[in-house]
């Protein structure tokens, strides 16, 4: 519920650094693989008897639901994607022992509680520093980052854009409701301009962030955005995400319906969802509103234009394509225009070396080439003199 931010401390249940899953070196990078710490074995958590499997994993979204009281306002949309990353998590096939949710402050800061896995509510804004050092050094381990519009854009806005930028293979869900849910309804940096909240009772000022422009702009490698109300699209976005090698962006429009009810109705409810949204993907054409409208790229703007005439139809419309990073760019604005659908769907996806592997590599070879070195020889090394 709003404002309640203590919880009962709960102690992990399994042992930790079993399983292993290897990263692979980026092309080029020579040195050889990071090495697993002691006791890293990929050895899978045994079944319970008559436990029925739906996954790879042969685990359950049961044996991924912790025995912590969800403390949520009842109708609030965190429920649908927690429940939907539990029932991801054993088709991935990742043990829940390898596997660590990272949060920092808020409402939706608190879904680690609810994870039957390894997890952290840390600092506000700095759960992606936290993941950082914890991928850095384990990276074996499946690290999800859970953030909100206020604990990521606003006190976390400096870390969540350099992660982006470094490229860990981890994975972030950025709980989107265009407010502060937990300090009860102030603005957020995605709550829109003329917004009336206490902290805003005259309207905000402020221009809005749009997640998927910045995080584009910190040259993200995979962007999505997808909405609480659709699981099934919810589920497919976090699959693609965590399928991913480097950080996964997903943004979901998540109804708060306390503090900033019907954010999203007209994109997320049946009257209207049809011509206000365009699901993008790969390799097809931009169609919606049930196939009677499509956009086409005229200059470096997109166009809705009328299908049902006659005289355009599908395959005039523009064919998406998630390895353009200008694409992708165009797509994210679309989010400004309210005569435009909203888009959903991977915005953007790119191969690029990881932080850790390069991390790891660039150890590995200064080691090679110079030895291991003491910590003595450091310190009394020629770099060092004596203060007063
Ligand atoms: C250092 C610090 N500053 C401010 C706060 C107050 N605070 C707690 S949560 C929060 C905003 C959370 O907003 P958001 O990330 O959008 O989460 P939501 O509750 O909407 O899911 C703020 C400002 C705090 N706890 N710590
Ligand atoms: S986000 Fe809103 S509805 Fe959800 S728990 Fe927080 S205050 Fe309640
Ligand atoms: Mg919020």
């Amino acid at each position: 519920m709003a404002d309640q931010d203590k919880s009962k401390k709960r102690k992990p249940t399994l042992p930790p650094g079993v399983g292993a899953k290897k990263p692979t070196m980026p092309p080029g990078m020579g040195a050889k693989k990071p090495t697993m710490p002691p006791g890293a074995g990929g050895k899978k958590p045994t079944m319970p008897p008559g436990a029925q499997g739906d996954g790879a994993s042969g685990l359950t979204r049961a044996d991924f639901s912790s025995d912590q009281d969800v403390r949520w306002c009842p109708g609030c949309g965190d429920y649908a994607i927690l429940a939907t990353v539990q029932r991801l998590m054993p088709e991935l096939g990742v043990p829940r022992e390898n596997t660590v949710f990272i949060s920092g402050i808020g409402c939706s800061s608190r879904f680690p509680y609810y994870m039957e896995t390894y997890g952290m509510h840390s600092i506000h804004g700095r759960a992606p520093t936290i993941a950082t050092g914890l991928k850095a050094s384990r990276p074996e381990l499946d690290v999800w980052i859970v953030t909100g519009d206020g604990d990521g854009l606003s006190i976390g806005g400096n870390h969540l854009i350099h992660i982006m930028r470094r490229n860990l293979n981890v994975q972030m869900i950025l709980f989107n409701n265009q407010i502060y849910g937990l300090t009860k309804g102030q603005y957020s940096p995605t709550s829109e301009a003329g917004k009336v909240t206490k902290s805003t009772p005259f309207g905000s000022i402020d221009h809005p962030f749009n997640p998927s422009a910045v995080v584009l702009g910190a040259d993200a490698t995979f962007v999505a955005r997808t909405m609480d109300r659709d699981p099934k699209h919810m589920k497919e976005m976090f699959t693609r995400s965590h399928a991913h090698r480097g950080t996964g962006f997903v943004e979901v429009y998540q109804n708060c319906n306390i503090f900033n009810d019907g954010a999203f109705f007209q994109f997320t409810e049946k009257d209207s969802r049809a011509d206000r949204t365009v699901y993008v993907e790969h390799g097809k054409p931009l169609v919606y509103a049930g196939g009677s409208r499509g956009l086409r790229l005229e200059g470096f703007s997109l166009k809705s234009v009328d299908l049902e005439s006659g005289s355009l139809s599908a395959s005039d419309c523009l064919v998406y394509d998630e390895t353009s990073r200008e694409l992708a760019t165009i797509i994210s604005r679309m989010h400004w225009d309210p005569h435009m659908p909203q888009p959903f769907g991977v915005f953007y996806q790119e191969e690029r070396p990881t932080y850790e592997d390069m991390l790891h590599a660039q150890v590995d070879d200064v080691l090679k080439r110079s030895g291991t070195g003491s910590l003595e020889d450091l310190l009394s090394g020629g770099d060092t003199w004596t203060v007063g």
